[in-house]
C-alpha cells in the first residue's frame, strides 16, 4: 500500500469512527402527555430524523414534564443537558423577545392565518433571532387557540370573568392582557397548575382543547368558555450543542424533520379543537360557546397604543392584514 493510500484508508476509518461516535439518541422533552398534539409531534419528527440521516439520529421522548418545565427544558436546551424542546411560546419570550409578538391576544384570526404568518417571511425572521440568545428553533409548530376555564361561574364577557384568579403562562404580554379583562393573572409553570386548581390557589387557566384534555383538568374545572383569545404557537427547539455538530446535510435533515413534526402537530390540535369539546362535556364540563369575543378584545384596546411602540405598528399591521 502507497503511503497515499495508507492514508486514505486512514482518513476513512476514521472518518467511519466519527460518525458512529456521533451516532445519537436525543433527548426530546415536552410538557403534555405522550398522547396529545406534543407527543404526536415528537413521534413524527423522531421517524422523519431517522429515516432522512440513515439512523445516525433516533429520539427518546420525555413526555409529561419529566425534563421540568418548559422554562426549564429551554435552559437545559441552552445548556446542552436537553437536546429537544417541543414547547409553547409561553416562557420563550424570557429567552427570546422577538416571540413576544406572536402572543398578543385577537392577533391572529384563525389557524389558516396563523400558518400563513409563521410559515412565511415574519415567522422566519423571528426563528433568525434564536442563535443570537443561545437556542436553534427548528420549526414553528402548534398548541392551538386557548380558551378560558374555571371553577366558579360560566364566563361569556369580560364582567364573568371580573376578579377570577387566573394562572396564566410565564409570560409578560400574557399577563398584561389578563389585567385589562379585569382578571387576576397568576404566572406559574405548568407542572404546578393542576395541583393549583385541584386546591383552589386559583380559580382556573386557559389553554387550548387538546391541552385541557390531555392534562384532564376537567377533573378539577367545571367550566369551560370557548373565548379562542389567543392563538398559542409551538416551537421545535434544537440544542446548540448539537446542532453545531451536524453536517450541512444534518441540519437540513433536522429542519425538515421538524417541518413533518409541525404538520402532525397542527393535524391533532385541529383535531382536538373540533372533537375534544364534546369529550370535555362528557367528562362532565359546563360549556359556554357563545362568547362576547368582541367585548374581550375591546378591552385591550388600551393596550394596543404600547403594543404599537413595543413591536413596532407596522410589524403588527403586517400580521394583521397578511393574506391567508
Ligand atoms: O405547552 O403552560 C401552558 O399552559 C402551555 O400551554 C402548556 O404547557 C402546553
Amino acid at each position: 500500500m502507497s503511503i497515499m493510500s495508507r492514508a486514505l484508508a486512514f482518513a476513512g476509518a476514521a472518518a467511519l469512527l466519527t460518525s458512529v461516535a456521533q451516532a445519537a439518541e436525543l433527548k426530546v422533552g415536552y410538557s403534555l402527555s405522550q398522547d396529545s398534539h406534543y407527543g404526536v409531534g415528537a413521534t413524527a419528527f423522531g421517524e422523519e430524523l431517522e429515516k432522512l440521516t440513515d439512523g445516525k439520529f433516533t429520539i427518546k421522548q420525555y413526555p409529561a414534564n419529566a425534563l421540568g418545565g418548559e422554562r426549564e427544558m429551554v435552559e437545559g436546551a441552552q445548556i446542552g443537558t436537553v437536546d429537544v424542546v417541543i414547547t409553547s411560546t409561553g416562557p420563550v419570550g424570557n429567552f427570546v423577545p422577538e416571540t413576544l409578538i406572536t402572543d398578543i391576544p385577537f392577533l391572529f384570526k384563525g389557524y389558516e392565518h396563523a400558518h400563513a404568518v409563521l410559515d412565511g417571511p415574519i415567522g422566519q425572521e423571528i426563528l433568525d433571532k434564536f442563535p443570537e440568545h443561545g437556542l436553534i428553533a427548528l420549526a414553528w409548530g402548534e398548541n392551538g387557540f386557548r380558551n378560558l376555564t374555571n371553577s366558579k361561574r360560566a364566563v361569556k364577557t369580560p364582567a364573568d370573568a371580573e376578579g377570577l384568579k387566573i394562572r396564566t403562562m410565564e409570560n409578560q404580554v400574557h399577563m398584561e392582557a389578563f389585567k385589562e379583562f379585569g382578571i387576576l393573572p397568576t404566572p406559574m409553570a405548568f407542572p404546578e397548575l393542576f395541583t393549583a386548581l385541584q386546591q383552589g390557589t386559583v380559580d382556573g387557566q386557559e389553554n387550548p382543547i387538546g391541552v385541557i384534555l390531555s392534562a384532564k383538568f376537567s377533573e378539577v374545572q367545571e367550566h369551560l368558555s370557548l373565548t379562542n383569545h389567543v392563538y398559542s404557537p409551538a416551537l421545535i427547539i434544537l440544542s446548540p450543542v448539537v446542532w453545531d455538530g451536524l453536517t450541512d446535510e444534518e441540519k437540513d435533515a433536522f429542519r425538515q424533520a421538524a417541518k413533518t413534526a409541525a404538520a402532525a402537530m397542527r393535524k391533532k390540535v385541529r383535531d382536538d379543537a373540533e372533537n375534544g369539546v364534546a369529550v370535555l362535556k362528557e367528562q362532565g364540563m359546563t360549556v359556554t360557546e357563545e362568547v362576547d369575543r368582541a367585548a374581550f378584545e375591546a378591552e385591550l384596546e388600551p393596550l394596543m397604543a404600547k403594543y404599537a411602540e413595543q413591536f413596532g405598528a407596522d410589524r403588527l399591521d403586517a400580521i394583521r392584514n397578511h393574506d391567508h
